[in-house]
């Protein structure tokens, strides 16, 4: 019998969602049992108790799995509601590990992270510290940055498993030009190269291309550089899916077509939260997840 690692399941960010503890969990357990099926050693996992051990021969992918996804989530404190329900999208419908923080550009300019002054083309708060995530990050492993603007449709896992170590970052490829010259309350609408890129990245902390992403950069480059991926050569950036950054009024469905379906949809150009959005295409899915959200928030309290 070749027992060398014990796996211990850490379960993050579900300090909020104690009826979901135990779900998650299984899920994460699930999923070792599925990929390490055939390493597993004496009986099943069903039949083990609290200590689940697997051979080291998988012990990279195993890593992988049983530390939390840390995903990175871009805050303004005006989009606070489009925050949380974010979050709680992704949460509900995780199978893996998932760790949730919050970008707020309050905390990072307190620990000395940031400090640029706000530039008028600066349409949230995050358009800039979102280039930090490596760093937070720790250059270790593969972190995810989003935008707050986002209601997840689907499990994480199913995009984290698109992750491919060659590339130093993933994201969709859009090729857009937007029509409106405003977003959401007013703010200007600007026209770039790659736009819309850097709203979901998936990011490759340990790649040595990523070191650029520390806080002197970020602080100092200009934002063609950062949302460009201008410290990237092209073959460095790996293509996902657009479904996974769905973009509100830009982005169809073809109903016959099931790989157009959102996976995750991208209110870009202002979500429900907002007055003048609250009719925009998906605005009710938003709605529906607020009022679970809300839900959730009141089991807590009470
Ligand atoms: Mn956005």
């Amino acid at each position: 019998m070749h027992v060398a690692a014990c796996i211990r399941v850490s379960i993050v960010g579900g300090g909020s969602y104690p009826g979901l503890h135990c779900h998650r969990l299984i899920s994460a357990v699930e999923e070792l049992q599925l990929t390490d099926e055939e390493e597993v050693n004496g009986k099943s996992w069903a039949s083990q108790r609290s200590v689940f051990y697997v051979s080291t021969k998988r012990s990279a992918s195993v890593r992988m799995s049983s530390k939390p996804f840390k995903i990175f989530v871009g805050y303004d404190p005006r989009e606070e509601d489009a925050y949380q329900v974010c979050r709680h999208s992704i949460l509900k419908r995780s199978s893996i590990p998932v760790e949730i923080i919050p970008i707020k550009q309050a905390d990072l300019r307190e620990k000395g992270f940031y400090w640029r002054e706000r530039g008028q083309l600066e349409s949230t708060e995050f358009s800039f510290s979102r280039f930090l995530t490596p760093f937070l990050a720790n250059y270790e492993g593969w972190a995810m940055f989003v935008d707050c603007d986002f209601l997840y449709l689907a499990d994480i896992k199913e995009l984290r498993d698109l992750i491919d170590d060659k590339y130093a970052v993933m994201c969709v490829q859009h090729d857009y030009a937007p029509k409106e010259s405003t977003k959401m309350d007013g703010a200007v609408q600007t026209v770039y190269p790659r736009k819309n890129w850097s709203s979901m990245v998936l990011y490759n902390c340990a790649h040595p291309k990523n070191r650029v992403l520390n806080p002197d950069t970020v602080n100092t480059q200009t934002g063609a550089f950062l949302h460009r991926f201008q410290w990237l050569e092209d073959h460095e950036i790996g293509s996902v899916p657009f479904v996974w950054n769905f973009l509100e009024g830009h982005n169809k469905v073809d109903d016959k077509d099931p790989t157009t379906s959102p996976k995750a949809i991208h209110y870009t150009r202002g979500g429900p939260w907002f007055e003048a959005w609250k009719n925009c295409e998906f605005a009710q899915l938003w709605l529906d997840e607020k009022e679970d959200y809300d839900l959730q928030a009141k089991k807590v309290t009470n």
